[in-house]
């Protein structure tokens, strides 16, 4: 799948205020700092498109962008960024899952986990919570140019074992590096198949 055109809509803090829209979406979500917006920068080739920074906590809102008039990539920002306050991880949560479980047109949900670490409760906790909630999601493994292919399937493997043990069914994979033009073809090939069976 090739984007010609990727640009921002709007943000939004709250469901109510998510833009109205007949396409499908699909929103990337994971622990702070783990390359959500970077992906979306790379997999549209726009550098700057969505806010990246080095310092974890940087989207705070939830970011929609138009691809090719066809469908709606959203940014949300990260979990577990430990520097915010009780009362605003409680707003994050309540908000982010206001909008996972209630946006009617959300196609899809990419939970991206850091490929270099083992399994992260927080991550597997997540994962549980949407299959529980019965959404649609794949797992992207990113920043996999930090790691090596032996360690990198290893952290998959346990990961999915650690899921395995709560929840059935078997996830999606893909794994990609903004360092490796090549493995957005991967996640481009992915986003097309569940288009065509949903959108
Ligand atoms: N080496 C490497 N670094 C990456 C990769 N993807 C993202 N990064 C870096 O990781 C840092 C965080 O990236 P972001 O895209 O801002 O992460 P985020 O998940 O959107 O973070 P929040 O918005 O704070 O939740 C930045 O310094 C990126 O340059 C990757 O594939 N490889
Ligand atoms: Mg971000």
């Amino acid at each position: 799948m090739k984007i010609n055109s990727a640009t921002f809509v709007t943000s939004a803090v709250e469901l109510d205020a998510c833009p109205p829209s007949s396409q499908s979406e699909i929103a990337f979500i994971g622990r702070s700092n783990v390359g959500k917006s970077s992906l979306i920068n790379f997999l549209t080739g726009k550098d700057g498109l969505a806010k990246t920074s080095s310092k974890p906590g940087h989207t705070q809102l939830i970011n929609f962008f138009d691809i090719d008039q066809k469908w709606t990539m959203v940014d949300l920002p990260g979990y577990g960024y430990a520097r915010r306050s009780k009362a605003q991880r409680a707003e994050f949560n309540e908000f982010v899952s206001d909008y996972l479980v209630n946006r009617e047109n959300l196609l899809c949900v990419f939970v991206l986990i850091d490929a270099k670490i083992p399994p992260q409760e927080l991550d597997v906790a997540f994962v549980e919570w949407i299959v529980q909630n019965e959404l649609p999601f794949a797992l992207i493994f990113t920043k996999a140019d930090k790691t090596k292919p032996q360690p990198l399937a290893a952290n998959i493997a346990a990961f999915k074992a650690e899921l395995a043990k709560r929840c059935d069914g078997e996830p999606a994979v893909l794994s990609c590096s903004v360092k490796d033009y090549k493995s957005r073809i991967g996640v481009l090939d992915f986003v097309e198949q569940t288009l065509k069976m949903g959108g």
